[in-house]
């Protein structure tokens, strides 16, 4: 039934798709049109895209299939160097005169629309790479959406594809087991830390990782025989021969379960640290706003001091993946409080239907804003940009985190300038040097080959993904951005995007300087192994590249270099860089209704708060 798992984040475009298809983070496809041994793919997905994505994109999508349900470690396909369609090697980028200014990079079907793309430059990008939208018309004013322009398709989100494992009919997910949970093969006990069990989605048989390899029993699509649950001595279970129990071992509350979280306290201890509350807030602004989570500026009361706010709905992220990014999210938080160039949390807190991360407030807003207005940005401040990111990338790496999700949304100013990268429900925590990871995650227009390709991956993602934006920056436009595939609805998707992602030689502007054209060369070599900065000297091949030869490094990671672009800011408050659309939304949450909490455990979230004392200590001198 399911082929491929998708979870969704940050887009309402995919929030109404998975209503359509009636799923809460799934996106399923009927299963008469798929075979899953053979892969032969989707009737029901378009021909032509089948054909020219499952055969000319060099396993692609059957590399996906393969890697999604493989009883097998990940195979590479088309790994170390794959050729193009014309022969010639993924890792070539050609200069491109075609493209030296912007008229010419834009065919006359499309010029129409730039009567729209002048006062939203940059959404032509998106628009073209991303998105069937058209603007047909001008804006009332520049920065303003034009009639029927829907602005999310410049905020796509980012998603994680999960991994299926196919074994005798069965197809299991990772899962994490709060609660008693039995293999089904071997009969001991599911626990510990992770996800430790896999369970089919279709007949819900529940094994150990290390057991499902090794399941004789075929997958009956239903639910398998009830397994009996019993109590030893030390309030382990032991599971008993298929007798009288439902085999959902794992909705059995354990008699241990602990209860609810209870409601933060006031009454301190002495020497211990003050809880948040939403009563502690005032919500001021709606700032952001994705399918699973809003983003909120509010003002702490007893300090009248400003943050940002994250409101995570709990009734969305109950599945055991989601829960996994929420805690990911907050150790990476917390990690990253202690970088300049990376948001910090002040706390974090719940009510029974909602998390909220209570965030450091960055003013100046995002680079996807300013890039909407600003065409494309001279080298100078693109320079300055892709440095600091470089600097809190690196960072990140070298406390074992995959950042995964950088693009123009997530790179934040603050007030003087500065960057701060946002929002780390994609990263990959715990890596070591060398370490791969092969989760298929992203957000398309970043993603890199070597994910698409299904290979195991590691930090070499990020330099793509650095690559990508730095080239936005510099060009103003996508390497990926398809300018003659806008009216063909076969080159409009996203399994073409990732084609190109995977086959086209990147044409750099000829407009772009030696040394910047050379930088991105570096970033976009599709052979990770290759890549500016995932070769021996690592970040240093970075730090050395005669693009950044005027970037002093140790000024610029203590904040000493002045940022060349200072974002327009009229007080504290001021939300002028923050999309109308969001700043005029109604800033409130809508009530807990029972039936939704009843159905949330709460014991996922046990745990969840948390003080940053840092931050607790400066508010304690205001
Ligand atoms: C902090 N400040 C402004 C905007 C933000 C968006 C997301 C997360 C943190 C933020």
């Amino acid at each position: 039934m399911i082929v491929m798992s998708n979870m969704f984040r940050g887009n309402p475009l995919h929030t109404d798709l998975q209503k359509s298809l009636n799923t809460k983070n799934s996106l399923r496809i009927d299963r008469s049109d798929v075979t899953i041994g053979d892969k032969r793919l989707s009737s029901s997905l378009d021909n032509v895209i089948r054909d020219k994505v499952i055969r000319s994109a060099k396993g692609l999508l059957e590399t996906n299939l393969d890697d999604l349900f493989s009883d097998e470690e990940p195979k590479n396909l088309g790994v170390s160097e794959p050729t193009l369609r014309d022969g010639s090697k993924c890792g070539s980028l050609t200069s491109d005169a075609s493209c030296d200014t912007d008229s010419d990079c834009i065919d006359d079907a499309s010029r129409e629309q730039r009567k729209c793309m002048g006062a939203r430059r940059f959404g032509h990008i998106l628009r073209r790479v991303l998105s069937r939208n058209v603007f047909p018309n001008v804006p009332a004013a520049p920065g303003m959406p034009c009639a029927g322009e829907d602005r999310s398709i410049y905020r796509r989100g980012a998603r994680r594809w999960r991994k299926l494992y196919r074994v005798n009919g069965h197809i299991f997910q990772a899962k994490r087991f709060n609660r008693r949970a039995f293999c089904a093969f071997c009969q001991d006990r599911i626990w510990g830390l992770g996800r430790q069990g896999f369970k089919c989605i279709q007949c819900k048989l529940l094994v150990h990782k290390k057991c499902h390899k090794l399941v004789q029993r075929p997958c009956s699509s239903e639910h398998v025989d009830p397994i009996e649950v019993k109590d030893d001595a030390n309030g382990e279970g032991t599971l008993g021969r298929a007798a009288s129990v439902r085999s959902r071992a794992e909705e059995l509350p354990l008699p241990e379960t602990p209860p609810a979280p209870a409601p933060p306290s006031h009454d301190l201890e002495p020497g211990s640290q003050r809880q948040y509350s939403l009563e502690d807030f005032e919500l001021i602004r709606v700032i952001g706003r994705g399918s699973y989570a809003k983003v909120l500026m509010v003002e702490l009361k007893r300090t009248r001091r400003v943050y940002a706010m994250k409101v995570i709905k709990k009734a969305l992220v109950t599945d055991d993946e989601d829960i996994d990014w929420v805690q990911t999210e907050k150790h990476v938080f917390e990690t990253a409080s202690n970088h300049p160039f990376l948001v910090g949390l002040h706390s974090c807190f719940q009510t029974p239907s909602r998390l909220f991360f209570v965030i450091e407030f960055v003013r100046g807003g995002d680079l996807m804003f300013h890039m909407q207005r600003q065409r494309r940005l001279p080298e100078e401040h693109a320079r300055f940009y892709a440095a600091e990111i470089s600097l809190a990338l690196h960072f990140l790496h070298e406390r074992g985190v995959i950042y995964r999700d950088l693009k123009l949304d997530n790179v934040l100013l603050d007030h003087e300038g500065h960057i701060k990268l946002t929002d780390y429900g994609m990263c990959k925590e715990g890596v070591r040097p060398g370490d791969t990871t092969s989760t298929f995650c992203g957000t398309p227009n970043y993603i890199a080959p070597e994910i698409l390709r299904g290979e195991e991956y590691g930090f070499s993602v990020d330099w793509w993904a650095l690559g990508v934006l730095t080239y936005e920056m510099l060009a103003g436009r996508s390497p990926f951005d398809l300018a003659h595939a806008a009216d063909s609805p076969d080159q409009n998707t996203e399994d073409y995007l990732f084609q190109v992602i995977l086959e086209k030689t990147i044409r750099i502007p000829r407009s772009l300087s030696v040394k910047a054209a050379s930088v991105l060369k570096g970033f976009l070599n599709k052979n990770p192994a290759e890549r500016l900065g995932c070769c021996d000297n690592g970040f240093l091949d970075i730090v050395n590249h005669p693009f950044f030869k005027s970037i002093e490094w140790e000024m610029l990671e203590q904040k000493q270099v002045v940022p060349p672009f200072k974002p327009r800011l009229e007080g504290e408050r001021d939300l002028a860089n923050f999309p109308p659309e969001f700043t005029e939304e109604p800033v409130h949450l809508t009530p807990d209704l029972d039936t939704v909490i009843a159905d949330i455990d709460q014991s996922e979230f046990e745990g969840f708060e948390y003080v940053n004392p840092l931050l607790m200590s400066l508010e304690d001198c205001v």
